[in-house]
């Protein structure tokens, strides 16, 4: 029997394992915390021996000691996510890029649901595809999200639509250097010929540099110029130089979702949607949570939730996307990202800063040194949020952190929650 190793036993390991055994294998579990029967954990680099390959959980690092070993052994590792695609009979479509991935995921999924197809949305949205392979769920459309660490160990996967929306830093926690993680990205589009389609965002020159070595037929999205079969002029969007829609009935609003929307009405259309289907998803998509997501208004003061804001560049386009005097929520588990251009940048409306969370010293420290002012930290978040409530001449409080959940948070979207409950909890 072929022996494998699952590494990481939360979401993605779970159900990676589950699909292994049922497969067929006799699969090691492993994982740093849990204490669990036969977890192998405790037999170190020995859970190696013998090994056909290794299934990797997204959230490993590749400084951890049991990759770092495999790889000198040379042991085949795959992603959970290569894993279960290639045993999913749909089409795939293949989403990365540093911000927008989940929005643009679920507005394809619910635009290709519009036209009547079987699809579901997965992968780094939060549902493994591995658990999709073992729900036995019928699909015409896998719409896959995939994050650079899940595009590492991705060999296999051959999307039928691949996008790469946009390259800012992030994670540089994790990776040696900005090229690593661009490298990382790129293979969204590995194996793809000419039968496939590849997204990329023409605002970016290095995403046109990239353009260059694809074989996939390349599908340019811009919000500032009009290229491709889809674009916006006069607050519409045009399809195939025809006007289609007015963008203000779209309620995703923001330049960022503009583009996000072009990008799954090309999908749609080179998967043979109608334009009323393309006019339906416009009309009809909503936000999904923690994005830019306006909470209350008390007091004329209006609360926005950006939780999923986890770097710098997810926080200036929620900057970009409200209105009026701006108190900003930041901080949080840090990245590795660099504060001290945030603030030299930093747009005139944001009139205060409360930094709370694990890299609070770290985010004042870089505003004291390029001489932002406006800034004090703060305990908790409630604190934080409070502070801005009560502070003279602030129109809007927006909590985008630009770092991560995981100091004080299982994910962003428990940190999302606990700040609406905090915003609520001032009205009584
Ligand atoms: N672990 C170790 N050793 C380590 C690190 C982790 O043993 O050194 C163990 C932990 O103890 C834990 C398990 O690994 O038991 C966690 O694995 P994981 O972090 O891969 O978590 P999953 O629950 O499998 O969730 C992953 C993605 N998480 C990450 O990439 C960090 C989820 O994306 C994804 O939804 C899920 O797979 C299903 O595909 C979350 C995320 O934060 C939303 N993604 C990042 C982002 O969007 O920025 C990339």
């Amino acid at each position: 029997m072929k022996q494998v190793l699952v590494i990481g036993m939360q979401t993605s390991g779970i159900s990676a394992s589950a699909l292994l055994k049922k497969n067929g294998y006799c699969v090691r579990d492993y994982d740093d915390k849990l204490e669990f029967e036969q977890n192998w954990r405790d037999r170190g680099i020995r859970a190696l021996d013998d090994l056909d390959f290794i299934i990797i959980s997204p959230g490993i690092p590749n400084s951890h000691p049991l990759v770092v070993e495999a790889k000198k052994r040379n042991i085949p590792i795959i992603s959970e996510l290569d894993y279960g695609a290639n045993q999913l009979n749909a089409q795939k479509i293949l989403i990365t890029g540093t911000n927008g991935k989940t929005t643009t995921v679920d507005m394809i999924n619910l635009g290709l649901g519009i036209t009547g197809a079987r699809t579901k949305a997965m992968g780094n949205i939060g549902y493994p595809v591995s658990q999709v392979v073992l729900d036995g769920t019928e699909l015409d459309y896998a719409v896959i999200e995939a994050s650079s660490f899940q595009l590492e160990y991705t060999s296999n996967i051959k999307p039928k639509v691949a996008a790469l929306l946009n390259l800012a830093p992030d994670h540089i926690d994790r990776y040696a250097s900005f090229e690593e993680y661009v490298e990382a990205k790129k293979r969204v589009f590995l194996n793809q010929d000419k039968e496939d389609f590849a997204i990329l965002n023409y605002d970016s020159r290095l995403m046109r540099e990239i353009g260059k070595n694809l074989s996939a037929n390349k599908l340019w999205v811009s919000v500032k110029e009009n290229v491709g079969e889809f674009y916006i002029k006069d607050n519409y969007y045009y399809y195939q130089g025809e006007p289609l829609i007015s963008a203000r009935e779209c309620c995703a609003k923001g330049e960022h979702n503009r583009f996000n929307m072009m990008v799954a009405l090309n999908t749609m259309a080179v998967l043979g949607a109608r334009k009323d289907h393309m006019i339906s998803l416009i009309k009809e998509y909503k936000l999904l949570p923690h994005r830019i997501e306006y909470v209350s208004t008390i007091n004329g003061i209006n609360f926005y939730n950006d939780s999923k804001g986890t770097n710098i560049a997810a926080c200036k386009t929620a900057i970009e996307a409200v209105e009026g005097k701006v108190g900003l929520i930041l901080g949080g588990s840090d990245k590795k990202e660099e504060f001290c251009e945030f603030f030299d940048e930093l747009d005139s409306k944001v009139v205060f800063v409360a930094v709370t969370g694990g890299n609070d010293e770290k985010i004042y420290s870089a505003a004291m040194k390029v001489g932002f002012q406006n800034i004090k930290i703060f305990p908790t978040l409630g604190d934080a949020v409070r502070f801005l409530y009560n502070m003279q001449g602030i129109d809007t409080v927006l909590f985008s952190p630009a770092c991560a959940s995981f100091d004080r948070f299982s994910n962003y979207a428990e940190r999302g929650n606990t700040y609406k409950d905090l915003v609520y909890g001032l009205k009584s």
